[in-house]
């Protein structure tokens, strides 16, 4: 037992009482005898790397190429996206893949290369391959961009499942990113991160690793060009990194270096090369476009475990109503189950949820449920009959069901990764839809079973169907919750097939952009988390999954009313925008920290819904393209090294870039620009970039500035209206609307396309369609005008 497992167990007593405490010292002594019998003890292993090359053989893409001891198929595809894999490993069965994989390039070549190697030469990759199988990925014009040294296998001697090694080297001047949510980034320094998704059970802070989401998804940015890196296996692993160091001339450079371990599965893996655009969209094609939320999604949301009864929802709905404060959604956590039973209602606190929820919905807000996937594992709980009936869940290796302990008591553990499973748990999501909920919050999907000590998580030897592959839990735990949101999201398409699903989820792997999003889990209360929120929503973003956001105001404690409203303030330019707290943290409404905060988050509720209409294009646009909302500030320059280690500002699309206050008593912020000009929005002053400039930043906002040249959709007083950021003279702009307030499938909402330049004194914008140019069918509001008028 180590520190931390102590404090849990000490918390654990404390938190759910003797009687749980107790119960989760017994759920982890039955967690250490399931494995203790259930998984095969580690025997003598044998070490093996490819040995010298024999042969190579063309193939689709590419090719095979043989070694003494391993065979390594290459293909790279029309996308541009390279897959190789060792001993047979192919793309599929995969589940982050969505669907077919991009087909191979016919235009790829395998040819000899110098000392008895041999390369696949295509468009836009070279991919060299030595004699003793280590693999370079270069760029077209011959520059290293990241190099895998032989890998090293170790199988157990009587055969089996073996572990695995990769080690990998990039330039000297690259910076690490992604590795799924990590608090400790956005750029991921040196030092082990491991690959297995964990309920760190305590509020986190910046310093803890692993979080909820953990995925085997490296974005490398260097000058030559980005990549991403995905090894496609779900085991548990660790990634080492080590920045690369430059010999300032000397020619001593330092490389930078990754190691990969694994505990099992295949060793395959996909490069993707190019800008940061140009990788995220390969990224989108192979693991899915990103779910769109509805509108009301885009919006301010109010959780809190604990409201307690439907007169306190009430209340709180109200609270907002009175103070004018625009609200779309509020959460309810498990305290509004049946003792904690999922798919269930306290009749007594909640007697008449669906009144509840017509009455919200007649003032425009949402109402979201938690959704947990353990099952009280009692006779006449609906959800347990039924699955025990169905033969939903999770057993150990000796065939009985396995049980642990969550909110509701002793649980059991639907097998998302059983297709047939899968639908079964859709169809409860109907008892939601009864109940009047437009959205699923998925928690404790890790999945998390509280143990005083070792993991809170499923015995690793339990067993799962992995859609008909079989396995146990050390390959299915890091897809569990990826499932579950693809259960939810499937079945929410057929309940409610006018609809867009909203479902996110607090766990998951690659490719879960699919069905929805995710948030923070428990920040820790305090300005480091507030500063780990924003490293989340990047690194998340740069891994695939653009819709996320924290807790506002941190899950525990009380912040500091500055705190808070700093942590407001970011919030409102997060896709996710949500305030939330735990059951004995302090108030998060904007009203209970005093006058001056409730002014000042008035002013940033009252800009999020301005900004609504620019919220929905950038999520049409992370569906169509793969970029996420929130990218950070290297985006388009990332070869500018002050962008690339730049980590407390972001850009919001291509238009805005955001500078949150991430420190306490500030009033102004240095804020690092890319080139361009940029108009401080609230200030309407220009500023030149690239380069570092001092802003002003008081306790009523962030700086936010706007790229000149910007076309901004935002909500006029009855409809969207453009706001036009002035170009610098002789330059033109831009923008694109995607303008869709809804939340169902209409027809594709067509994608409008504006220019904006100067025209003797004026700022003009038009409309680029295929029938030509128009003028704008929107109001227009040119800002930022030198002699600081606004021109309409
Ligand atoms: O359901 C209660 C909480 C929830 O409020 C929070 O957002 C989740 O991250 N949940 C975790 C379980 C209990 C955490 C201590």
């Amino acid at each position: 037992m180590d520190g931390r497992d102590l404090v849990r167990s000490i918390k654990a007593v404390g938190a759910v009482g003797v009687t749980q405490g107790l119960r989760a010292v017994r759920a982890a002594w039955r967690r250490g005898r399931t494995d203790a019998a259930g998984l095969p003890p580690r025997g003598a292993e044998r070490a093996r790397v490819p040995g010298p090359v024999l042969e190579a053989e063309p193939g689709p893409g590419g090719g095979l190429i043989r070694f003494s001891r391993a065979e390594l198929r290459i293909v790279v595809t029309v996308s541009g996206a390279v897959f190789w894999g060792w001993d047979g490993a192919a793309p599929e069965p995969s589940y982050a893949l969505a669907g077919r994989w991009p087909e191979p390039d016919a235009r790829a070549v395998l040819e000899p290369d110098k000392d008895g190697g041999w390369r696949v030469v295509a468009e836009r990759v070279t991919v060299v391959v030595s004699r003793h199988g280590a693999v370079e990925v270069q760029t077209p014009g011959g520059v290293m961009l990241r190099r895998d040294l032989p890998p090293r296998w170790w199988e157990p001697v009587g055969g089996g499942r073996a572990r695995w090694m990769q080690r990998s080297e990039v330039p000297a001047d690259a910076r690490f990113f992604g590795l799924g949510g990590r608090a400790s980034g956005p750029r991921l320094r040196d030092g082990v991160y491991r690959l297995w998704n964990t309920d760190p059970g305590l509020p986190f802070g910046r310093g803890d690793d692993p979080l909820y989401i953990t995925m085997p998804v490296q974005l490398v940015v260097s000058d030559a060009a980005t990549h991403l890196v995905f090894h496609d296996t779900s085991w548990d692993g660790t990634v080492t990194l080590r920045e690369g160091e430059e010999g300032a001339g000397s020619g001593h450079d330092r490389m930078g270096a990754s190691e990969l371990r694994m505990e099992g599965g295949p060793l395959r893996c996909w490069v993707m090369v190019g800008t940061p655009a140009r990788v995220l969209l390969a990224w989108a094609s192979l693991t899915g476009s990103a779910a769109v939320p509805p509108a009301w999604a885009l919006g301010h949301h109010h959780a809190r475990w604990g409201f307690g009864s439907e007169q306190e929802v009430r209340r709180i709905v109200a609270g907002y109503r009175e103070r004018g404060l625009p609200l779309d959604a509020v959460h309810l956590d498990i305290d509004h189950f049946d003792e904690h039973q999922v798919f269930t209602v306290d009749r007594e606190r909640f007697p008449s949820l669906s009144g509840l929820a017509e009455d919200l919905r007649r003032d425009g807000v949402r109402l979201v449920s938690i959704v947990d996937p353990a099952v009280k594992a009692t006779a006449g709980n609906a959800v347990y009959d039924s699955g025990t009936a169905e033969d939903a869940f999770v057993r150990d290796a000796s065939g009985r069901v396995v049980r642990g302990l969550v909110w509701p008591g002793e649980a059991v553990f639907p097998d998302f990764t059983h297709a047939r499973v899968r639908k079964w748990w859709g169809h409860w999501y109907e008892e939601r839809l009864a109940q009047g909920f437009s959205g699923y919050w998925h928690d404790m999907n890790e999945p998390t079973s509280f143990a005083a000590f070792g993991e809170s998580t499923l015995p690793r030897s339990a067993r799962h169907d992995l859609d008909g592959q079989g396995g146990d839990h050390r390959e299915a735990h890091n897809v569990y919750a990826l499932c579950m949101a693809g259960a939810g999201y499937e079945a929410l398409r057929e309940l409610s097939p006018g609809r867009r699903p909203f479902v996110f989820s607090r766990s998951g792997w690659a490719g879960m952009q699919r069905y929805g999003g995710t948030w923070s889990g428990d920040v820790a209360t305090g300005w480091p988390g507030l500063r780990a929120s924003l490293s989340l929503v990047l690194g998340l973003g740069l891994c695939g999954v653009p819709y996320s956001g924290p807790d506002v105001g941190g899950f525990d404690g009380s912040p500091s009313p500055e705190l808070f409203l700093r942590w407001f303030q970011l919030g409102a330019y997060l896709p996710l925008f949500r305030t939330h707290a735990s059951l004995r943290a302090g108030r998060r409404e904007p009203w209970e920290f005093g006058p001056e905060v409730l002014e000042h988050a008035r002013v940033a509720l009252i800009e999020r819904r301005r900004l609504l209409p620019y919220f929905v294009t950038l999520a049409h646009l992370a569906r169509r393209t793969g970029a996420p909302y929130v990218r950070p500030v290297w985006w388009g320059a990332p070869e500018d090294r002050a962008l690339r280690d730049c980590e407390d500002a972001f850009l919001l699309g291509d238009s805005l870039l955001v500078a949150p206050v991430l420190d306490p008593g500030a009033d102004r912020r240095a804020v690092q620009l890319p080139r361009g000009r940029w108009y401080d929005t609230a200030t309407g002053r220009a500023y030149e970039g690239p380069g570092q400039v001092l802003v002003d930043a008081p306790l009523s906002r962030i700086p936010v500035l706007a790229r000149a040249g910007a076309v901004v959709p935002v909500q006029g007083e009855d409809s969207l209206e453009l706001e036009v950021w002035a170009p610098a003279r002789g330059r033109t702009g831009g923008g694109l609307v995607v303008p869709d307030g809804g939340d169902g499938w209409e027809a594709e909402p067509e994608m409008e396309r504006y220019v904006s330049r100067w025209e003797g004194r004026r700022v003009v914008v038009r409309r680029e369609g295929e029938d030509g140019v128009s003028a704008p069918p929107h109001p227009v509001r040119v800002r930022g005008l030198l002699d600081g008028s606004d021109q309409t």
